[in-house]
């Protein structure tokens, strides 16, 4: 059976949305990233980044979320837009665009807001600003067409969900103002089935909670080193 290593974190939750929605059978096997889970010899060589998610499909190891998407829509025919090179180019574009833009940044901009221990005003602006104009490239789309790709609900709404769900905490509440397009997505996908199976998920395991020192130091490798 296909093995999912994952956490409640939103990387790992699209995928968990998309497993859910393909109606794959899986064994969700929790790594916990405050307890340094995602460092042991035996997860790295599944995902030598040390992160979350990943997947075991038979002989197939898949890290990296947005390439597992990818990988199980190609494997199921299941929420890919229709043949044609058009919107095969519109999915690669926007599935790389949130892999490599909205993600990280809304990321760091979580970081610096929430975690850095010194509030440093350039990065926290830089960040924002970066999160919030990916968010806003996001938004124009949708308020053009339903779905991100084509006419249909497929693995780049589902991509977008992972993230932009988290508008409230990682900009703050207010900012559901500007983005009323990305809300009417969101709020579509959390609707689904799908989603209540995937968030239920994380409740069959127990995840650390604190955010203590023993979290930092297995999230934060940089706080012990100095590279620069
Ligand atoms: N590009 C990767 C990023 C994965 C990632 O950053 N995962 C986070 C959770 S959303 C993680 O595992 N964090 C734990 C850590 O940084 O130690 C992907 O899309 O899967």
């Amino acid at each position: 059976m296909l093995k999912f290593y994952y956490s409640g974190a939103p990387n790992p939750m699209k995928v968990a949305l998309c497993l859910e929605e393909m109606g794959l059978q899986y064994e969700a096997i929790p790594v916990d990233t405050r307890k340094s889970e995602q460092h042991t010899p035996g997860y790295l060589a599944i995902n030598p980044n040390a992160k979350l998610p990943a997947i075991v499909d038979g002989d197939a190891v898949v890290f990296d979320s947005n390439a597992i998407l990818l990988y199980l829509a190609e494997k199921t025919g299941k929420f890919l837009p229709g043949k044609g090179d058009k919107l095969r180019g519109e999915l690669l574009s926007w599935l790389m665009f949130v892999a490599s833009g909205v993600g990280p940044f809304a990321g760091q901009a979580v970081h610096f807001r929430a975690y850095a221990p010194e509030k440093i005003p350039y990065a926290i602006n830089r960040y924002m600003y970066e999160a919030q104009r990916h968010f806003g490239i996001l938004e124009a789309r949708l308020a053009k067409q339903k779905y991100m790709v084509g006419d249909a609900y497929g693995i780049v709404d589902m991509a977008v969900w992972g993230w932009a769900r988290l508008i409230p905490n990682a900009l703050g509440e207010e900012f559901w103002a500007k983005f009323p397009n990305l809300k009417r997505l969101v709020d579509e996908v959390s609707a689904r089935p799908a989603a209540a199976r995937a968030n239920e998920l994380r409740t069959k395991h127990k995840f650390k909670a604190e955010f203590d020192d023993e979290a930092k130091r297995a999230m934060f490798k940089h706080l012990e080193v100095q590279v620069a």
